[in-house]
């Protein structure tokens, strides 16, 4: 198991936290009628994404879901300008254009989010196959649902990323849901990580609940994708605390199987390993919630402060400008 040091428990925790409260301050206030429209919030899962990009280089890439505030975060991405974008202000990601499906940041290696289930899984194998052509040590995660993996594009991505031997690392977040569908009502296995066999690649099952499993397993696949041994597909098992998006009642599952889930919160279960094994102390775990709270707020403030963009400028950002560079 990946023995993490107290300088990276620390960054662990921090990434968790901000995840965390990043996310609980979006639903406050679109319920405010602040941020507009819908969010899907990643609570529950961040040891996923925490635990993944850990391992990765910042010249690695990611690829997002529907669900993809938290990637954003982990892979280093801007707490403000991700709350700007939300806000539909100027200074965010998309010029407040895109909202929270749509968020990308080039500079730190996340290629976007996607509205479409499945829609990142078949580009972040392009995205792999031209690592490859232009023979970059660099490797791929691709993100997605238990549902997503329903999707043609997902087999169709995994058969050539196996027959290639592509850089990437598939993991599938099972949440058990897809909406309000349960994984078995959807899926022929409920094992998915058990469909890499179709493909002749490595097939494992994680506690997405335990930052540290994660950060193992995504570190291995990782490896052997930079070794050129070719794709793995990783089945992190977690929970989304809250609902679908914001307008989900739940009526689908009961208040007895979230209390379960919550009882294994990653972000609890990481603190009390921390200072268990005297990593950290009780005050430097609050201390690094404050830290990430400060970041929270300071982004918000940002977004607040940002102006919107201009009404005439609409049109801007429709088209590129020059679609074929060189
Ligand atoms: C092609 C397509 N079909 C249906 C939808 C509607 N939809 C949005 S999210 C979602 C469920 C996705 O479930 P999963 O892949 O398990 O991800 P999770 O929401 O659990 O993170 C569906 C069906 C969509 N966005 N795109």
């Amino acid at each position: 198991m990946t023995d993490p040091s107290p300088r990276e428990c620390r960054q662990w925790l921090f990434r968790m936290w901000l995840i965390r409260l990043f996310e609980e301050k979006v639903l406050r206030l679109v319920s405010e009628g602040i941020i507009r429209g819908t969010t899907h919030p990643y609570v529950g899962q961040e040891a996923v994404a925490v635990g993944a990009c850990s391992v990765l280089e910042p010249s690695d890439c990611t690829v997002s879901t529907h669900r993809g505030h938290g990637h954003l975060l982990a892979k280093g991405g801007s707490p403000k300008k991700l709350m700007a974008e939300l806000f539909g202000k100027v200074t965010g990601y998309g010029g407040g254009r895109g909202g929270t499906q749509h968020v990308a940041d080039f500079s730190v290696g996340h290629l976007g989010s996607f509205g479409i289930t499945g829609g990142g899984i078949p580009l972040g194998t392009g995205a792999a196959l031209a690592m490859r052509m232009r023979r970059r040590k660099s490797i791929v995660v691709v993100f997605f649902g238990d549902g997503a993996t329903n999707q043609g594009v997902f087999h169709e991505s995994l058969n050539l990323a196996a027959l290639w031997r592509l850089p990437v690392v598939y993991l599938c977040e099972n949440n058990l849901y897809a909406m309000s569908t349960h994984v078995r009502e959807a899926c022929a296995t409920e094992d998915l990580a058990r469909r890499a066999l179709a493909y002749g690649i490595p097939g494992v099952r994680v506690d997405g609940m335990d930052v540290r499993a994660v950060a193992e397993h995504v570190g291995e696949a990782a490896e052997r994708a930079r070794r050129g041994q070719g794709p793995t597909l990783l089945e992190c098992l977690t929970y989304r605390f809250l609902g679908h998006s914001k307008s989900d009642q739940r009526v689908y599952r009961t208040r007895e199987e979230e209390e379960a889930w919550r009882k294994r919160d990653p972000i609890v279960l990481f603190s009390r390993w921390c200072t268990e094994t005297q990593r950290l102390r009780e005050e430097d775990v609050e201390a690094v919630r404050q830290e990430a709270l400060a970041r929270v707020d300071e982004a918000v403030a940002f977004a607040r402060e940002s102006p919107f963009p201009a009404p005439e400028s609409a049109g801007e950002g429709v088209f590129t400008p020059d679609p074929w560079p060189n």
